[in-house]
């Protein structure tokens, strides 16, 4: 069975919500973040930087949130939650996957951590105001692509929206998205309304 190494509250939520999405059984390994746990040799085995998510499907094992998700849609799905790679449709998907991660989450999750719940010894204050200036526009370009649109990629759910409603969840938690980001506020609704969404944050 598919095993998923899981941090609560962590990027590793968007892999149990696909999962849940998709009806793929899984087996969780939990961890807190940032414990000795995460960096012990054989969890360093499995992840280089001791990091989450990670999965093991019967020995094969895979780390980077948008490889996961991408490998467990072509493989274990019927491929709707993402368009033919190769298509236009199909890149846009793996624009919005990489802006959700290496742009908005990146910065969400460094203003988060950075601002408090990282070690000490990892802090870097910096990181906080640099992200507090950059988010608002990173909401904008979010706010103004959902105009008019159900879903980052149109009428349909994608898992281009796993990813990047793991990133506004955190804007949310630090007000960048709020009743003046309309459109983001309400995906964000949306998406918490999804069965598997609920499913997956209950684990
Ligand atoms: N780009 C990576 C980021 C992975 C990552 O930073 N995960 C965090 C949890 S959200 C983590 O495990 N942090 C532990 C640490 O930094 O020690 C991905 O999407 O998988």
């Amino acid at each position: 069975m598919l095993k998923i190494y899981h941090a609560p509250f962590s990027r590793s939520v968007r892999i149990l919500w696909l999962a849940e999405e998709i009806n793929l059984s899984y087996q969780l390994e939990s961890f807190t973040l940032f414990t000795a746990a995460m960096q012990t040799p054989a969890f360093l085995k499995v992840h280089p930087q001791g990091k989450v998510p990670a999965i093991d499907d019967n020995g094969f094992v895979l780390w980077e949130t948008s490889a996961i998700i991408e490998y467990l849609v072509a493989r274990y799905s019927d491929g709707a939650l993402l368009p033919e790679r190769a298509s236009q449709a199909g890149a846009t998907a793996v624009q919005w996957m990489e802006f959700a991660e290496n742009q908005l989450t990146v910065i969400m999750a460094e203003i988060v951590a950075h601002g408090g719940i990282l070690p000490q010894e990892r802090i870097i204050p910096a990181l906080v105001e640099r992200g507090n200036s950059l988010a608002p526009q990173l909401i904008q370009i979010v706010e103004q692509a959902l105009d008019g649109k159900l879903y980052i990629l149109g009428d349909r759910f994608s898992a281009a929206d796993i990813m990047l409603g793991f990133g506004l969840n955190i804007a949310t938690y630090l007000e960048f998205v709020s009743h003046a980001t309309p459109n983001c506020q309400a995906y964000c609704t949306r998406l918490a309304n999804r069965p598997a969404y609920m499913r997956a944050n209950a684990a």
